[in-house]
Parts: structure tokens; C-alpha cells; sequence
């Protein structure tokens, strides 16, 4: 029986019976048994209700695997980028800049930042957001300013859209002056409790901060600043990359946001002044020290909070899920994920958790960037997807390669970009690779996920 049938089902029995149960006077379940003696209505319900309720209340999952190379398909949203290559690329960011209810797609090189409007997903024209002061890669977007439309953060700066963004450039305010390096990772999370998000950063070059929005941000000046830690700092454990893109959560279920590092977690006391180391068996350090793309999520359905952990920024990249032992100082244990595609796997700087092919269960995306320094073995950079063939609430996982086409990616973003109801992925390229499935050029991608309007 499909599962949504047998939900259904199962729904219209209990709440059959829980009507018959409050109605029943005597309010005894004896009466209802005797009414369903005499009722063949009750019977057949009640007979319908045994084996939903012997089989356990784990959804019977459907068991054929969806997610292979046929489910996504691949276009370029640009292959003509202008400018130089010994920069990277970065500052990706998914949000509908215009605001006519599609997601554009964000992004920079050296020559400054770009967002790409969506016009169809084989169409995309290049807007200028405006320039960088330095080399950035971290960037998230969000209205900052309270006026409907999203705007950018980038290192010490945050860009605010034009409410006419197709013909007009964002405008540029700095929050932070002392901000003098590159910021890798940039979050909104609520850090103090009080119901609204702050800016969440992350560069190796300054350490972890959090701040708070003011309520007039259009000018420069430098906000509310809040030290995490500076245990980042290249000096200190240098800690290149973790917050991103899901690393803000509550992990030990008393209601604030802690945070994770590629090799620790904080706890947030006291309103996010004062934070608390504790081990995490996973990251490894790399050439640019430790570095991992992180997402707090509850995948054993068990009511704490796990973590899906990847490494970056390092060759030989593993990914696997933490379990949370569920203590109140919890504990994590690594489930490395299974890798049987042939080579050694690049950098995985992408990483997204969540349901691909719409079938109620979690898969983990991620991918190798395209990288002369930081080259895969054995195979081209390569898109994969973990996915979730568990029919218990217990995860599963199997790895998918999803595509292989000399196409790597960086810091992919995901969201139905097509508005047909299924997830589909953006990204870009990080840095020329003269072997790219583009000829060696720079390009930004699209993955479309076929699994809705999926030709014939
Ligand atoms: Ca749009
Ligand atoms: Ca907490
Ligand atoms: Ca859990
Ligand atoms: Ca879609």
C-alpha cells in the first residue's frame, strides 16, 4: 500500500475511533468493543487498525532506490565570466533578488559580485551586486534592513539591494572596520535568545564573532560585536572553515544555538557570552588547517539533534553523520558514510541535508571542487548523493554518483530554482581547472532535478 494511502487510512480509522471513544458513555473501551461486536462498520475498522498497529508506526517506506545520474540534469547558468582566474570563486548565495518569486543565484570572482537573475533554467542574465574591497568567499544573504528585500553579507560588509536590482547596484555599508581579512563563513542564527537573527562569521585571519543587527544599519559604523572564540585564528587551532552552511543549532536540547567546528562543538551559556569547548570525533586538518562544511539536523528521528559533517579545503575529503547520544552534555559518534566509487575523492567544500527525491526521508548531498591544488585521484571532481534507503526512522545511507561530467562544484546552494516542486542544486565552479567539462573556463551550473516534469 503507497504511504500516503496507508497514512490516510490510518488517519480516518483514529480519528474515527477517537470520536467513538470521547462519545461513548461510559467512556470505557469495553462499550466500544461491544458496539463493535454488533457494527460490522467498527469491526472492519478495528480489524483495518491491528496490523497498521502490530507493524510498528514507522512509515512502511518505499524501498525502491530514486536517486541516480538520470535524476539531475546539468546547465551551465554561465560559462563566459569575465576577467582573471587566480582568485576563486565565492560568495554564493540563493535568494530572489528581484523579488518576482523566483531564486536568483549569487556569486563573485576577483572582478567583484554578480547575481544571476533567473529567467528560465537555461537562462540566466548577469547583474553587477558591486565590488569586493578584498578577496572573500564566505556570504550569505538576508534582509538585513527590514525592508522586504534581501540584501548580501560579505567579510566586514553587507550590500543592500537597490529595491532595483536589475538596473541599479546594491549599495555597500561597512559593519565592522577591524574586519581585515577574509571571512569563510557567514551565518544567521539567533545567538542570545531574543527571537531575532543575528550575523554569525567565521575567518581565520579575525576568529568567531556574532553580532547584533541594529535597527538602523544604513550607515557605516561597526555593530554590536561578540567574541565566540579566537581559537580560529591561524596562530591559535586554525580553523579555516565550520559554521556553514546548517553548523548553528541546539545540540544539547536546552533551547539555545550552540555551534560546530570541524572538530568541536561550543555550547552557548548565557546568551551566547560564553561558550564551552567539547570534542567532536571527526575533522582533520588539511593545508589550510581544520576545515569542514557542517548541518545540525535530528536524522535518527530520536528528538536530539545529530550533525552531518564533511571535510574541506583538504584532498581525501570523508563525510559522515555524528550521532547525539542524547546526554545532556552530549556525546557524538561518527557514521562514516559508505564511498564506493573508484578514486580518492577532492575537496568536498558543498554540503546540503535534506530530501531530494521526495520520498519523506533525508539524503546528503555533496561534491569535489574543481581544483589543480586540491585534485581528486583516480576520477574527475564528481557530484554525489547519499541516499537515505532506510525503511526505519534509522538512517541508511548508500552513495549516488549524481554527475560526472568534468564538473566540479563549490559551496552548492539548493532550492526548487525551477518552482516545479522538486529540489534542484546551484553552484560554481571554484578555480580554473584546464580539464573542466567547460573547456577549462570558468562557469556557474545549475543541477535540475528531473524528478517532477520529468520528460517522457
Ligand atoms: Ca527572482
Ligand atoms: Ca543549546
Ligand atoms: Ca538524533
Ligand atoms: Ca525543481
Amino acid at each position: 500500500m503507497k504511504i500516503n494511502l496507508r497514512f490516510r487510512l490510518l488517519n480516518h480509522i483514529v480519528k474515527s475511533l477517537m470520536y467513538e471513544i470521547r462519545h461513548t458513555t461510559g467512556n470505557n473501551l469495553r462499550e466500544l468493543f461491544n458496539k463493535a461486536s454488533s457494527n460490522t462498520y467498527y469491526t472492519v475498522l478495528i480489524l483495518a487498525l491491528l496490523p497498521i498497529l502490530f507493524s510498528g508506526c514507522q512509515p512502511n517506506r518505499d524501498q525502491k532506490e530514486n536517486i541516480d545520474e538520470r535524476l539531475f540534469q546539468h546547465h551551465f547558468i554561465t560559462r563566459d565570466l569575465p576577467g582573471t582566474t587566480d582568485w576563486g570563486y565565492g560568495c554564493s548565495t540563493l535568494a530572489d533578488f528581484d523579488m518576482d518569486g523566483d531564486l536568483d543565484y549569487s556569486f563573485s570572482g576577483k572582478e567583484g559580485l554578480y547575481w544571476f537573475e533567473n529567467h528560465s533554467i537555461d537562462h540566466w542574465e548577469r547583474h553587477e551586486v558591486g565590488e569586493l574591497t578584498l578577496r572573500a568567499l564566505g556570504a550569505n544573504s538576508m534582509d538585513v534592513d527590514n525592508d522586504g528585500w534581501p540584501d548580501i553579507v560579505i567579510g566586514g560588509y553587507w550590500y543592500r539591494n537597490s529595491q532595483n536590482p536589475r538596473e541599479q547596484k546594491f549599495e555597500r555599508f561597512q559593519y565592522d572596520n577591524r574586519i581585515q581579512s577574509n571571512i569563510h563563513d557567514v551565518m544567521f542564527a539567533d545567538m542570545d535568545g531574543d527571537g531575532r537573527n543575528d550575523l554569525v562569521v567565521l575567518g581565520e585571519g579575525d576568529g568567531l564573532f556574532w553580532y547584533k543587527l541594529p535597527s538602523h544599519p544604513l550607515k557605516d559604523e561597526n555593530w554590536e560585536r561578540h567574541t565566540v572564540t579566537l581559537d580560529v585564528l591561524v596562530k591559535n587551532d586554525r580553523i579555516h572553515g565550520g559554521i556553514a552552511p546548517n553548523g548553528i543549532g541546539d545540540l544539547d536540547g536546552d533551547n539555545d544555538n550552540d555551534l560546530v567546528l570541524p572538530d568541536r562543538w561550543l555550547e552557548n551559556q548565557e546568551n551566547g557570552t560564553k561558550w564551552v569547548k567539547h570534542a567532536l570525533p571527526f575533522g582533520k586538518r588539511g593545508p589550510f588547517g581544520l576545515s569542514s562544511r557542517n548541518w545540525i539536523i535530528d536524522l535518527d528521528n530520536d528528538g536530539d539533534n545529530d550533525i552531518v559533517m564533511a571535510d574541506c579545503d583538504q584532498q581525501a575529503s570523508r563525510i559522515a553523520w555524528l550521532e547525539n547520544n542524547g546526554g545532556a552534555i552530549p556525546a557524538f559518534t561518527a557514521r562514516f558514510l559508505p564511498m564506493s566509487a573508484p578514486g580518492i575523492r577532492g575537496s568536498f567544500h558543498s554540503l546540503f541535508v535534506g530530501d531530494l527525491d521526495n520520498d519523506g526521508d533525508i539524503d546528503i548531498l555533496t561534491c569535489d571542487q574543481e581544483d589543480d591544488s586540491l585534485p581528486t585521484e583516480g576520477a574527475p571532481p564528481r557530484w554525489y548523493v547519499w541516499e537515505n534507503i532506510s525503511t526505519t526512522s534509522y538512517p541508511e545511507f548508500v552513495e549516488k554518483v549524481i554527475l560526472n561530467n568534468k564538473i566540479g562544484g563549490h559551496d552548492a546552494l539548493v532550492g526548487d530554482v525551477d518552482g516545479d516542486g522538486d529540489l534542484d542544486i546551484v553552484s560554481k565552479v571554484w578555480n580554473l581547472w584546464p580539464e573542466s567539462g567547460n573547456n577549462g573556463i570558468e562557469h556557474g551550473d545549475i543541477l535540475e532535478n528531473r524528478l517532477i516534469n520529468q520528460p517522457e
